[in-house]
C-alpha cells in the first residue's frame, strides 16, 4: 500500500466539494474566514445535475464567485491545488464518485458524509485507497476540523459554536471520534479544560470506517503541534484494542485520554444496537465496559464515566502544562464575519423597517388569507366575488346584500358597446397588432370624468351638498354658477325618454334591500331638476353607482363615518367601473382577434381638416 500523509489539512489547503451544499460551503468560507486563512479552502464544487457556472458566497463582508463544475475531470484540471474531496453525494453516487476522484493523483484526503452505503461498496473504496495512499474520512460522518486550517462541511456546527469552542486557532489536544455529534460535545469539553483543539477526526459509525482510530491516533503521535489525545470509542468492533496494544508497545508514547460509549448496554438483558451501523457489541470483548478497562489496564487515562471525562482532560492537560509540554499561546481575537441577516433576524438580533406594508393578503402561510379570513373559508361560505372585493377592497366582511350588490354593478358596467370611447380604443389596439394587455389598458386609460371615471366625484359632490344641508336646487344653481358639471349626471344617448335599464334595475335593488338611500334620494331629487331643463340629465351609471355606495357605506353597519368618507376620498369607488368594464374590454379584444380585423384607419371623409391658409413669407 502507499504511504498517506500525517498532515492532512494545512492554512493553504484546497477542497473540492462534491454536491450542491451550499450551506455547507458557506459555513467552511466562514471558518476559513475567522481562522484569517488567506484564501477560502473551497476551490470549486462539482454537481453532475447542471451545466457549469459559478456559485456565490460570503467571504467575510465581500462577495465571492465559486465555479461549480459538472464533470470531477473539468474540476480537477482547473484546480491543481486541491487535495481534498468532500463529497456530499448520497448514499446511491457516493461509491462511483468517490472511486472516479481515486483516480485523480492530486486527491489525498476524501470525506464521505453519506450514510447507507453498502459495507461491501465502503471496503472496495478501503481497498483502493490503501492502494493510492489516500485518507478516507467517513462514511456516515459529519467529517473533521482543524482549528485554524480547515474544517469539513459542517462539521463544529454554526459559527457562534466555532466561537465558543476556539475552533478558529489550534490548541495541543487532537481527538478522533466516532460520532459527529460528540466530537462536537468533544470540542466544547477540550476548549474548556485546556487550551484547544489542535485537530479533530469524527471517523463514523459504519462497521468498517474508512480510516480507523489507531490512524489518527498515529498521525497525532506523530504530528509536533499535538500533545495529548482524547479516543472516545464506543461499544462495537475492536478497534480500541489497537490503541492498548500501540501504547503497551511503545508506538504512542503521548498521553491518551479514552472513553468507550455505550457502558450501559450491560443494564439490557439482550443485545443492544446503539445509532450507529457499527454499535453493536457482538462478544463480550466489544463491550464498551470491556474496552475501557483495557485501555486503563494499557495505560491510558480514562474515567470512570462519561461525567468525568472533563475532570480526566483537565489533570493530564494541567500536567503538560506544568512540566512545560504545552506552553498555552496568548489569545488572539478572531476577525468578526458578518452574520447572515436571515439568521440574525430568526434570533431577533436585528430589525429593519420594512420598505413594504401590507393588510389585506397573506400568502406566506400553508393557506392564502384575504383580510384575515382563509380561502377555503371564503369558498364553504360561498361569499362570491362581491364578497372577496369587500375584504381586499374594503377590508371588512360586508353583508350580503351589500355583495350582491357589487356583484350587480360590476355585470351592468361588464360592456356598453363598441362605440364607447374605451371600447373603442380597445378595439383600435387590438386591430393594430397589440396584444391583449396592451388593448385592455388602453381602454382602461380612456376611463376619466366624461367617460366611465366619474363615480368618485359624484359621490363627493353629492355628498358634500347633502351633509352641508344645500337643499337640491340649491345645489344645482351653485354648480351651475361655479361653472362646474354636476359629475354623475348626464349621458349621451340615455335620457328621460330613453332611460337607462341598468340604473333601473340597481334602483329597484337599492330601495328594497339597503337600509337607507338617503343620498340616492337626494340625487334623484337633483336629476328631476336636472332632467327638467334638458331630459338627458339624468343620473348616470356612474353616478348612481357613486351616490349608492354612499349609502352602502355609511349604512351597512361595518364602517365609521370618517372611513366611509375616506374611501370615496381615496378613488375607490372608480374601481367598480374599472373592474367591471374590463370584462368588456377583453371581450372586445377577442372579439376582434376572433374575426381577423385588420388595422384601422380613420376615413378622410370623417375628418374636417381645417388647417389655417397657406401663407407667403
Ligand atoms: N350638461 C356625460 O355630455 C357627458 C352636465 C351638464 C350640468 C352636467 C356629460 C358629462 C358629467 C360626467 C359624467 C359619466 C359627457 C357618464 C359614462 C359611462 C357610459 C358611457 C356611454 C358607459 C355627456 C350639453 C349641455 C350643456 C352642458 C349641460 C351636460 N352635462 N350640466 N351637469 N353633468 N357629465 N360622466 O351629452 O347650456 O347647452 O351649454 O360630462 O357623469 O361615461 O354609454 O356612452 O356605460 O359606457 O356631450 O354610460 O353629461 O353633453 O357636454 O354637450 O352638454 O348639458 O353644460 O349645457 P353631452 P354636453 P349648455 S356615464
Amino acid at each position: 500500500p502507499a504511504a498517506r500523509a500525517t498532515t492532512l489539512f494545512r492554512k493553504q489547503t484546497k477542497a473540492i466539494v462534491w454536491g450542491m451544499q451550499t450551506r455547507a460551503v458557506q459555513g467552511m468560507l466562514d471558518f476559513d474566514y475567522v481562522c484569517s486563512r488567506d484564501e477560502p479552502s473551497v476551490a470549486a464544487m462539482v454537481y453532475p445535475f447542471t451545466g457549469d457556472h459559478k456559485q456565490k458566497f460570503y467571504w467575510g463582508h465581500k462577495e465571492i464567485l465559486t465555479p461549480v463544475y459538472k464533470s470531477m475531470d473539468d474540476a480537477m484540471k482547473k484546480h491543481p491545488e486541491v487535495d481534498v474531496l468532500i463529497s456530499f453525494a448520497s448514499l446511491r453516487s457516493a461509491f462511483d464518485s468517490t472511486m472516479e476522484a481515486m483516480q485523480h493523483p492530486q486527491i489525498h484526503t476524501i470525506a464521505i458524509i453519506a450514510e447507507g452505503i453498502p459495507e461491501a461498496q465502503t471496503r472496495k473504496i478501503i481497498k483502493m485507497a490503501d492502494e493510492k495512499g489516500v485518507t478516507i474520512i467517513g462514511p456516515a460522518t459529519v467529517g473533521g476540523i482543524k482549528p485554524g486550517c480547515f474544517k469539513i462541511g459542517n462539521t463544529g456546527g454554526m459559527l457562534d459554536n466555532i466561537l465558543a469552542s476556539k475552533l478558529y486557532r489550534p490548541g495541543s489536544v487532537a481527538y478522533v471520534s466516532r460520532s459527529g455529534g460528540m466530537s462536537n460535545e468533544l470540542n466544547n469539553i477540550v476548549s474548556r479544560t485546556t487550551d484547544g483543539v489542535y485537530e479533530g477526526v469524527a471517523i463514523g459509525g459504519d462497521r468498517y470506517p474508512g480510516s480507523t482510530f489507531m490512524d489518527h491516533v498515529l498521525r497525532y503521535e506523530d504530528t509536533p503541534g499535538v500533545k495529548m489525545i482524547i479516543m472516545l470509542g464506543e461499544i462495537g468492533g475492536s478497534e480500541e484494542y489497537k490503541i492498548c496494544q500501540g501504547i503497551r508497545e511503545g508506538r504512542i508514547t503521548k498521553p491518551v485520554v479514552c472513553w468507550c460509549i455505550g457502558t450501559c448496554a450491560t443494564m439490557f438483558t439482550s443485545e443492544v444496537q446503539f445509532g450507529h451501523a457499527g454499535a453493536c457489541a457482538n462478544q463480550a470483548s466489544e463491550t464498551a465496559v470491556a474496552k475501557n478497562q483495557a485501555l486503563r489496564d494499557a495505560g491510558a487515562y480514562v474515567p470512570k464515566s462519561f461525567d468525568e471525562l472533563d475532570d480526566v482532560v483537565k489533570t493530564v492537560y494541567d500536567e503538560l502544562v506544568a512540566n512545560g509540554t504545552i506552553i498555552p499561546a496568548q489569545e488572539v481575537p478572531p476577525p468578526t464575519v458578518p452574520m447572515d441577516y436571515s439568521w440574525a433576524r430568526e434570533l431577533g438580533l436585528i430589525r429593519k423597517p420594512a420598505s413594504f406594508m401590507t393588510s389585506i393578503c397573506d400568502e406566506r402561510g400553508q393557506e392564502l388569507i384575504y383580510a384575515g379570513m382563509p380561502i377555503t373559508e371564503i369558498f364553504k361560505e360561498e361569499m362570491g366575488l362581491g364578497g372577496v372585493l369587500g375584504l381586499l377592497w374594503f377590508q371588512r366582511r360586508l353583508p350580503r346584500y351589500a355583495c350582491k350588490f357589487i356583484e350587480m354593478c360590476l355585470m351592468v358596467t361588464a360592456d356598453h358597446g363598441p362605440a364607447v370611447s374605451g371600447a373603442h380604443n380597445t378595439i383600435v389596439c387590438a386591430r393594430a397588432g397589440k396584444d391583449l394587455i396592451s388593448s385592455l389598458t388602453s381602454g382602461l386609460l380612456t376611463i376619466g370624468d366624461r367617460f366611465g371615471g366619474a363615480l368618485d366625484a359624484a359621490a363627493k359632490q353629492f355628498s358634500k351638498a347633502f351633509d352641508s344641508g344645500m337643499v337640491p336646487m340649491e345645489f344645482v344653481n351653485k354648480m351651475k354658477k361655479d361653472g362646474k358639471l354636476i359629475m354623475g349626471i348626464g349621458h349621451r344617448v340615455k335620457s328621460i325618454n330613453n332611460p337607462d335599464m341598468r340604473v333601473q334595475i340597481l334602483k329597484d335593488y337599492v330601495k328594497q334591500n339597503f337600509p337607507s338611500s338617503v343620498m340616492l334620494d337626494y340625487a334623484l331629487d337633483v336629476e328631476k331638476i336636472t332632467t327638467s331643463k334638458k331630459p338627458n340629465l339624468i343620473l348616470n351609471v356612474d353616478g348612481f353607482i357613486g351616490v349608492a355606495f354612499v349609502d352602502l357605506l355609511r349604512t351597512c353597519g361595518g364602517f365609521t363615518r370618517d372611513e366611509a368618507d375616506e374611501f370615496v376620498e381615496i378613488g375607490a369607488l372608480n374601481g367598480i367601473f374599472v373592474l367591471g368594464r374590463s370584462m368588456g374590454f377583453i371581450g372586445h379584444y377577442l372579439d376582434q382577434k376572433r374575426l381577423k380585423q385588420g388595422l384601422y384607419r380613420h376615413p378622410w371623409d370623417d375628418i374636417s381638416y381645417v388647417l389655417p391658409e397657406h401663407m407667403s413669407m
